[in-house]
């Protein structure tokens, strides 16, 4: 059950992917949702490539399953990330924060799969002219870098505009979320906060503890000004930022507020002054377990509510 073509393109037994996470994705989370079925991938984000190469040669050591890279591509070393991804033959990439076109036809001499992450249809639509194999359309429940189309939205638009697989992402984090998005057209589904707290995810304890207390409201959209409204916990950076908005911060204002957040809050745990990215759905993250485990309950899951849905 649930073996739609993205198992047939990514060569993984079930069609759900872990978000690119900067800082929280590293080998260890990747090598755990490869070895469990689904799709690991490192997340590039602002790292140099020795960083990222040194990544993947541990996912190869800790996995012999397929799994991919996410390279932000607003990131100062995208040039050399790419470089790097393409000389270890990395079998998928996922991009994030732009438009991946020009990389494309390298990747697909040497077979690696391109999955961009799109918030609309018209680069969904430009995306699948330049020859991708299939877009993540994701919706503004999700945490990080965020669009402005809800999941339940965008999803069946992207579908009806593209002849290329779809994978959901925003709002997914369990069973019914699965099924939806399958309901929607999506081939796939790709989570990000609710693999942050599985335990095999290096991310500091303080950080999944802040998506564990959040509830339905717990998450807010900063930095609309800067052109990239980033999903983060609310907190004393929240705040900061909240401040800043109604006295007429500028965007460069906002930028250096926001300078080694990430860091400071998935390396450090400071989940007062960090930036704690996470989803929407964090209100529904209520525990800490194995990657393996969170793929099998929400597989479970996935077909009891199939099942509830032929009775209706
Ligand atoms: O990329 C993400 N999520 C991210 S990236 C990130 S690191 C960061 N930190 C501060 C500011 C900006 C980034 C944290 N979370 N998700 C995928 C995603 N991509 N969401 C939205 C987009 C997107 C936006 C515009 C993709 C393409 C795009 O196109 C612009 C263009 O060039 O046409």
């Amino acid at each position: 059950m649930f073996k739609t073509e993205i198992c047939e393109l990514l060569n993984i037994e079930y069609p759900i992917i872990q978000g690119g996470m900067a800082w929280v994705a590293t080998a260890e989370l990747a090598a755990a949702v490869s070895n469990a079925g689904g799709l690991g991938i490192i997340g590039a984000g602002n790292a140099p490539a020795d960083f990222v190469r040194n990544e993947i040669k541990k996912v190869k050591k800790l996995t012999d399953k397929p799994f991919g890279v996410n390279i932000m591509l607003l990131s100062p070393f995208v040039e050399d990330v790419i470089k790097a991804v393409y000389e270890e033959r990395v079998p998928v990439i996922t991009t994030g924060a732009g438009n991946p076109g020009k990389y494309v036809s390298m990747f697909k001499e040497i077979g690696t799969k391109v999955i961009p992450v799109v918030p609309s249809v018209a680069l969904a639509k430009k995306m699948e002219k330049e020859g991708v194999d299939a877009v993540i359309a994701e919706g503004t429940e999700s945490g990080g870098h965020v669009g402005e189309l809800t999941t339940i939205a965008l999803v069946p638009q992207v579908v009806d505009a593209v002849n290329i697989p779809v994978i959901a992402a925003g709002g997914i984090a369990d069973g019914r979320g699965f099924v939806s998005a399958l309901a929607l057209g999506a081939k796939g589904v790709q989570m990000g906060t609710i693999f942050v707290c599985a335990e095999e995810c290096t991310a500091h304890n303080n950080y999944k503890q802040a998506i564990i207390k959040a509830g339905d409201r717990g998450t807010v959209v900063t930095g609309r000004i800067t052109g990239h409204p980033v999903r983060i916990i609310k907190n004393k950076l929240a705040r900061e930022f909240d401040k800043l908005e109604s006295s007429g911060g500028t965007a460069e204002d906002y930028e250096k507020l926001g300078v080694g957040r990430l860091r400071s809050a998935v390396v450090d745990g400071d989940a007062d002054y960090g930036s704690v990215m996470a989803g929407q759905i964090s209100g529904m993250v209520n525990e800490i377990k194995p990657a393996k485990k969170i793929i099998e309950d929400m597989v479970i899951e996935a077909q009891a509510v199939m099942n509830l849905l032929k009775n209706i």
